[in-house]
């Protein structure tokens, strides 16, 4: 059984991140939507650094819960039948053990040189305009992607839905695209688990609603 399960913010709001469109804040008062965006960064680069700086420091208080442990298990069961494709820029599931993980919109913990084109693990804060380990240049980014630019390994991904049984969407809202449209790309059965009905809801086969931390182990035990 090739399985292919899709995770957005839902999925580490119990571990107390927060997701975008439940916060119903505003940071440094902007919407987060308006500050994730190349736009912003052109506007103010300080702005925007600082916001991931922030949310890239917000990792260390918090840990993978019991979904994406879960996971891990339907992982150790299925090895590489299992591909988990995350919009999530956080490292929970890797911290939870899953191995067979591709983030479409990239990682907290990584910098993009936009100078010399190399990406580097990071975990300090970018604000400050640190170098470039490589060409020593000051001009790395936040390696995320935003409204406009085009998510990482979509042939991967389009592939691995084109060829599964069964794809399941764990708490995302279905509104950004392209990730909202994989329901339709996925060949097999498709299943959403999420707190509420996504704006998507109705394309999949079968939904069940509550928190992650109860559906997601109940699904895979
Ligand atoms: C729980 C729970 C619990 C809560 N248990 N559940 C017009 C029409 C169609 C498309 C477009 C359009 N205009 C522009 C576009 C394209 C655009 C887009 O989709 N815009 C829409 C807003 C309309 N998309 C893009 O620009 C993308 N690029 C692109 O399309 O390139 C073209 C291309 C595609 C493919 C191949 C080649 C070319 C890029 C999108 C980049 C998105 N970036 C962000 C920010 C960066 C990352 C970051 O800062 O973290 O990614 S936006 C933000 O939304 C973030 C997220 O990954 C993404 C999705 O959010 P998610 O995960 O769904 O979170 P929420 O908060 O929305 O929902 C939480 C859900 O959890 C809810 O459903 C809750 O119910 C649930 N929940 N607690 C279970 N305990």
């Amino acid at each position: 059984m090739r399985i292919v399960v899709l995770t957005g913010a839902g999925i580490s709001a119990e571990s107390g991140l927060t997701t975008f469109r439940d916060s119903g804040g505003l940071w440094e008062g902007h919407d987060p939507m308006q500050v994730a965006t190349p736009e912003a960064y052109a506007d103010d680069p300080g702005l925007v650094q600082r916001f991931y700086d922030a949310r890239r420091a917000a990792l260390t208080q918090v840990e993978p819960n019991a979904a994406h442990h879960a996971l891990v298990r339907l992982e150790a069961a299925l090895g590489d039948d299992l591909l988990v494709v995350t919009q999530n820029v956080d490292d929970l599931h890797e911290r939870a053990g899953s191995r067979r993980v591709h983030h479409i919109h990239g990682r907290l913990r990584s910098a993009w040189c936009t100078r010399c084109d190399e990406r580097h693990d990071w975990h300090g804060p970018l604000a400050d305009g640190p170098a470039c380990p490589a060409c020593g240049g000051s001009e790395l980014r936040p390696d995320i992607v935003w409204f406009g630019e085009i998510p990482y390994g979509m042939d991967l991904v389009e592939e691995a839905l084109e060829e599964c049984d069964l794809f399941v969407s764990i708490g995302t809202s279905g509104v950004v695209y392209p990730a909202a449209a994989f329901v339709h790309w996925a060949r097999g059965a498709t299943l959403e688990l999420n707190l509420e009905p996504s704006a998507g809801a109705g394309d999949f086969a079968e939904s069940r609603r509550g928190p992650a931390t109860r559906l997601v182990p109940d699904w895979v035990n």
